[in-house]
């Protein structure tokens, strides 16, 4: 297949996307990841000029996440809740969008679908936005149609869109400036962040923790102790921290010649400002990964478990697309209970080592590379307009 020309693009010269409205559903399911992509995707398009409702059941994690979303004051996205999707008096006074996204398949509600469908509009481009993925099922369900065979909206169609490493995926959510925004924070940004929160910087090896309540969070307090260089650890608030007063009611001296600071839960301007300056990320889930592939330090990521180990097929597509080295693979496999933490498996902290050295480089070299795919609103707003204008899918590859 050729490149449609409505997705013939580049990274430095997007197309540009006319304004559209765009009703983005979210149910969360657990952990901060859905509303996390889904809020970060309504910012981005706001900021880009679209006027986005966002329709989430569970919408808490907004009030720290972004500062000022429940309260409107994020120009150009409304968040509003699921159920008044489905009142008839909310319904009655919305202009229908242009765009419909539904948040990693969760389902429309049936009175939202059915109101639109009375109403004398043609129906929206809808657009199912899938998890994040490696794997090589990725690239050939990205941009597919799938009709709808019943209900109200019945012969509309939904188009599946994924997220992914490659040029022939929906790319990575990626804000217009971001790396340029984080070359220019510098060492001046790690002083200046730390303090904004009240701690205070002795110049020792920052290492982000970012994980579920399951991570073998004893090995790593133990390797971390052994580190050549004196050590912060910046832990997270939720499971993260749980997890490291486990670990330390079972073995109090793990903390020894440790500093261990508490982070409250920050916005994700702050979140992704700490990746920026920590010297090793400990990531979980979809977004996190993410803004730790854009930070350009070595990491490690916890992946989301899965039914059946699904999720280990997922990790190992990662690794091999990214074609992480020895040490790096090790502790990925290691820290998501692949296999035990060996004593030895070194982590990289400081330059000293060979290994260190290579993981460094590894890190910093995905943002540049992964940075040359257009990102992901781009791809989609061209998408979007495809589907509007040619009445089906432009064709992706
Ligand atoms: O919270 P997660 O584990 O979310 C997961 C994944 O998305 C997974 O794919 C999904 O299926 C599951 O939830 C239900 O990890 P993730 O995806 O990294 O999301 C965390 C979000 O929280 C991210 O947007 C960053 C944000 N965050 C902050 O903004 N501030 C903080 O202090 C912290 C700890 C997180």
């Amino acid at each position: 297949m050729t490149a449609s020309p409505a997705l013939v693009q580049t990274p430095d010269n997007p197309l540009p996307a006319p304004p559209m409205l765009w009703d983005i559903f979210c149910r969360v399911i657990d952990n901060f990841g859905d509303v996390g992509v889904c809020w970060r995707l309504a910012a981005d398009l706001a900021a880009r000029g679209h006027t986005v409702r966002l329709w989430l059941d569970d919408a808490q994690a907004l009030a720290w996440m972004a500062p000022g979303a429940l309260e409107s004051r994020w120009p150009g996205v409304t968040v509003r809740p699921w159920n008044a999707a489905s009142d008839p008096g909310v319904l009655s006074t919305l202009k229908p969008a242009g765009v419909w996204i539904e948040g990693f398949g969760c389902e429309l509600p049936e009175a939202f679908v059915a109101w639109r469908a009375s109403v004398q509009a043609a129906p929206p481009v809808w657009i199912n936005l899938e998890y994040l993925s490696a794997e090589s099922f990725v690239e050939r369900c990205h941009g597919l149609p799938s009709p709808l065979m019943s209900g109200p909206a019945k012969g509309w169609i939904k188009h599946f869109f994924y997220p992914g490493f490659t040029p022939h995926t929906g790319g990575l959510l990626r804000e217009p400036g971001l790396l340029a925004q984080r070359n220019t924070f510098g060492s001046d940004g790690r002083q200046a962040f730390l303090r904004g929160l009240g701690i205070a910087d002795h110049g020792e090896a920052l290492v982000t923790l970012f994980c579920y309540a399951h991570a073998p969070v004893a090995e790593l307090l133990a390797h971390l102790q052994g580190a050549r260089q004196g050590v912060h650890l910046l832990v997270t608030h939720g499971q993260a921290a749980s997890a490291v007063k486990t670990a330390l009611e079972r073995a109090p001296k793990a903390a020894e010649g440790l500093r261990i600071t508490h982070l409250p839960l920050l916005s994700q301007t702050l979140f992704d400002q700490l990746l920026w300056v920590s010297d090793l990320n400990f990531v979980r889930g979809e977004d996190s990964l993410v803004r730790a592939l854009w930070a350009g330090r070595p990491f490690v990521w916890q992946i989301y478990p899965q039914q059946d180990a699904a999720h280990l097929t997922k990790l190992e597509a990662f690794l091999s697309e990214t074609n992480a080295p020895g040490p790096t693979r090790d502790w990925h496999l290691q820290w998501n209970s692949v296999g035990a933490v060996r004593a030895n498996a070194p982590l990289p902290l400081g330059n000293s080592t060979q290994d260190s050295a290579v993981w460094q480089a590894w890190a910093a070299a995905l943002a540049p590379r992964l940075a040359q795919q257009a990102d992901l609103v781009t791809q989609l707003c061209a998408f979007v307009q495809g589907v509007a204008s040619e009445g089906q899918a432009p064709k992706t590859r």
